[in-house]
């Protein structure tokens, strides 16, 4: 697909003046696009006198940050053209989204994608009014922007997204535009480190190009107000070269930025050749970054009503603001407009003539047209090994306990070695605590920095992601999944909530993107949360939350998918449909403790498939006649706490007929219409019945199942038990009974939920009752759980009680 960057030219030549007028002419028609953008609603080339008429009603959109995005643009393409060099463009400030769509009009692939939108006077006038209008695009750097992975309207992820574009893509630079806001919040501080797991041997590059234009929304950015020499200081001491630009004197500062632009290129060459013909020094390279200082609202209205516009951070969105009324802005707007003189840009037809194509790469080659910015379209199915190979053998159920997340590792361990660059594992510090140690078999820890003898499976060469950083695990996978590969981010259940908003975002992302035919489909996001609310007793109240499940289902997103499994071989069979899917969200939700194994492989690969079932062996014998209580559970801890309550039901009272059903698809608890893996009503029905009382144990936040069973047969009938931010220090069984879900507790709402009352219900309700007062005592005592609780398996405890 793409030409080894080995065998192009590392050097970019000095500026010449064609070059110059051709940047220039680009510059300004980018420019001229973006005002056009924000204001023009008819006479798109000002071929007649500017009126009222021809503004837009409402005025929307960014001006500040877009002169800059364009002017780093024209140049990275003249990079390109001189070097072949496959780049992507990542803005931080996604708001300047005029400017990037304004880039792929003038490359031609805006029209390839959105035919309607063609090159020419008519074209152009739809181009204006469709943006941030009804039916129209949004005003950032969003998925329907073609060559954009990054919307960037949620500000910290612009570098993120850098790095995790180019491992594994040796041939890539990823050129990053941080805006000096951007570069204040605590995700994009924390991205810098990323040069410390990029390998110039076989990774891509990323050129970071702080942009410190001076202003966020209201007030000046840190940054821009730091000393010249601080602000050196401290990037050279997270590691980089950097490269000082700045000014707005033109031509010069476009001798200047082309000079930069060719010194940091030079300099990621040279890191990749020596890291290639292996002669680099060990340890991690100095790689350059450019620390550009340009107005902000740069070419834009100088002083606006007596106050000083350009340069401020009142430039930042619309400068001129109530044009259709107030005859001097409508004025001051005609001659921003005029000054980019639009009548040398655009021919007669409205089409941009051949000065300012000029600067355009080749389409495939432009950063609107790279298919690394459409990762479907490089996307290679996963190799994966037969999952059923690593099975578990199931011989008595709940006999053996086991941290089912091995299992998962096992079966990572393979995909890695048969995708030596098509896969990898994010994790904030936690693969082996979470179990998934076996990747270490296949592959070592990324790092770059400097390795001792106290390390283990920590090398240059490793190709595990593990950074303390939940912000950049998750936004290194995206970007990984955005760019055509596949991976799982693994973290602790509680501080997955410390991403949780690029779940979100990622989310809607993929929402948008599955209304654009031209958008390939990409690997899914796949989460796994281990480490859960309910096996945290020894890490307290801090580690207990199970709200990312929360989160994705609130999010109400048709791409986003729950599994709950509940022991190793379901989770096999999940990781194996998630790891084949697209455009999705999948999130796994496993503790890492032992845990007993409950299904064969053929049955969890069936359970799996249903997404829900009735676990026949674990209730009474089914009859024609309807259960007269249902137990049911979706997680792995609740589970256990379900089959634990209907064995002492069935001991207890053998003439109930209870029925047990498990959940591992928590989607398919919503109906066909909601989300497509919606169970049919019969089923539902089939399962849930649809007049019995069902006790549910949930391993979220009670209030989900009601959520999500809304609108089933009385659905007033479901009970659920769950997390109810109970939580501290205990042992884990207190957890489940602090949160009153516990066998007992279970046991005890079933009988007060019964349609039938039985002989010996008393009893029974009297038993729970007082093992729930001997755990209380027991744990303070002996500061573990009751043997009966602790050494529980099936078929066993409810003899020994
Ligand atoms: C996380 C986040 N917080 C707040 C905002 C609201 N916001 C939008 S633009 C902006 C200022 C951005 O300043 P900067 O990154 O310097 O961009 P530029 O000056 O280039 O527009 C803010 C605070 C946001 N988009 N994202």
């Amino acid at each position: 697909m793409v030409a080894s960057v080995e065998a192009m030219s590392a050097t970019l030549p000095e500026l010449t003046e064609s070059e110059l007028a051709s940047i220039d002419a680009w510059w300004r028609a980018n420019n001229y696009l973006t005002v056009g953008q924000i204001y023009l609603m008819a006479n798109p080339l000002l071929r007649e006198p500017l009126a009222p008429e021809h503004i837009k009603p409402r005025l929307l959109g960014h001006w500040g940050t877009s002169p800059g995005l364009a002017f780093v643009y024209a140049h990275v393409s003249r990079l390109i053209r001189h070097t072949g060099q496959d780049c992507l463009y990542i803005t931080g400030p996604g708001h300047g989204g005029p400017a990037l769509v304004g880039a792929s009009y003038l490359e031609g692939t805006y029209t390839d994608a959105f035919p309607k939108i063609t090159q020419d006077t008519d074209g152009l006038l739809r181009f204006f009014r469709q943006f941030s209008a009804p039916g129209g695009i949004p005003s950032h750097v969003s998925v329907t922007t073609p060559g954009s992975i990054h919307e960037g309207g949620e500000l910290g992820y612009a570098l993120i997204h850098a790095f995790g574009s180019v491992f594994d893509n040796p041939d890539l630079l990823t050129v990053a535009v941080v805006g000096d806001g951007e570069a204040e919040t605590g995700p994009l501080e924390g991205s810098w480190k990323g040069i410390s797991f990029v390998n110039p041997a076989h990774d891509g590059a990323v050129l970071p190009v702080l942009h410190l234009n001076g202003g966020k929304i209201a007030a000046p950015t840190v940054l821009s107000r730091k000393p010249r020499e601080e602000v050196r200081q401290l990037f050279e001491g997270h590691g980089y070269e950097v490269i000082e630009v700045e000014g707005h004197d033109q031509p010069g500062i476009h001798y200047r930025f082309a000079e930069a632009l060719g010194r940091a290129y030079a300099s990621i060459r040279e890191i990749q050749r020596k890291a290639r013909a292996g002669e680099a020094e060990p340890g991690r390279p100095r790689w350059p970054m450019i620390v550009l200082r340009t107005p902000k609202g740069w070419t834009g209205p100088h002083i606006v009503d007596g106050q000083l516009m350009e340069g401020t951070w009142r430039a930042h969105q619309v400068p001129l603001s109530g044009v259709k009324t107030d005859a001097d802005h409508l004025a001051q707007l005609e001659e921003w407009l005029r000054s980019y003189r639009p009548e040398e840009l655009f021919d007669d037809n409205g089409h941009p003539v051949e000065l300012v194509r000029s600067a355009n790469p080749d389409k495939p080659k432009s950063m609107s047209g790279t298919p690394y910015a459409n990762g479907g379209l490089l996307a290679v199915p996963l190799d994966l090994p037969d999952f059923r190979e690593l099975a578990v053998p199931v011989e008595q159920r709940a006999t053996e306990k086991l941290e089912s997340t091995r299992k998962l590792g096992e079966f990572m361990r393979e995909a890695y070695r048969r995708n030596p660059d098509n896969f990898r594992l994010f994790c904030p510090d936690e693969t082996n605590s979470n179990r998934l140690g076996a990747v270490f078999e296949a592959s070592d820890r990324t790092w770059m920095e400097e390795v001792n003898d106290t390390d283990a499976q920590l090398g240059p060469d490793g190709r595990v992601m593990e950074v303390l950083s939940e912000h950049n695990c998750h936004g290194w996978l995206e970007a990984y999944n955005l760019t055509g590969r596949h991976g799982l981010f693994a973290t602790y259940e509680a501080f997955a909530m410390v991403s949780a908003s690029q779940t979100i975002q990622h989310g809607k992302w993929l929402q948008e993107a599955a209304h654009l035919p031209w958008r390939a489909a990409i690997p899914s996001l796949n989460i796994l949360v281990s480490s859960t609310a309910w096996r945290n007793d020894h890490n307290g109240f801090s580690h207990q939350g199970p709200g990312l499940i929360q989160v994705v289902l609130n999010g109400g997103s048709e791409h986003s998918r729950i599994y709950l499994p509940p022991d190793a071989n379901c989770l096999l069979s999940v990781a194996d449909h998630c790891f084949r899917s697209v455009n999705y969200v999948n999130l796994i939700v496993q503790d890492k403790q032992p845990q007993p194994q409950w299904l064969t492989m053929d049955e969890a690969v069936e359970h799996c498939t249903r997404g829900a079932s009735i676990w026949e062996w674990a209730g009474t014998p089914e009859d024609a006649a309807e259960p007269d209580i249902v137990l049911a559970c979706a997680g792995d801890i609740m589970t256990m706490e379900t089959v634990a309550a209907a064995e002492l039901i069935k001991k207890h009272l053998p003439d109930i007929r209870l029925r047990v059903v498990n959940v591992v698809d928590l989607m398919c608890l919503k109906r066909p219409k909601d989300h497509p893996h919606g169970m049919s009503e019969l089923y539902f029905n089939e399962l849930f019945t649809d007049n019995r009382d069902v006790i549910f144990a949930f391993h979220g936040y009670p209030g989900a199942i009601h959520q999500l069973v809304h609108g089933r047969p009385d659905a007033d009938r479901f009970r659920v038990r769950g997390f109810i931010e109970q939580g501290t220090t205990t042992t884990p069984f207190d957890m489940v009974v602090r949160n009153r879900a516990s066998r007992y507790h279970l046991v005890m709402d079933a009988l007060n939920n019964m349609k039938v009352t039985r002989r010996g219900s008393g009893d029974l309700m009297r038993f729970c009752e007082r093992q729930l007062a001997r755990h209380e005592s027991y744990i303070v005592e002996h500061l573990e759980d009751m043997p009966d609780v602790r050494d529980w398996k099936l078929g066993e405890a409810s003899e020994r009680q």
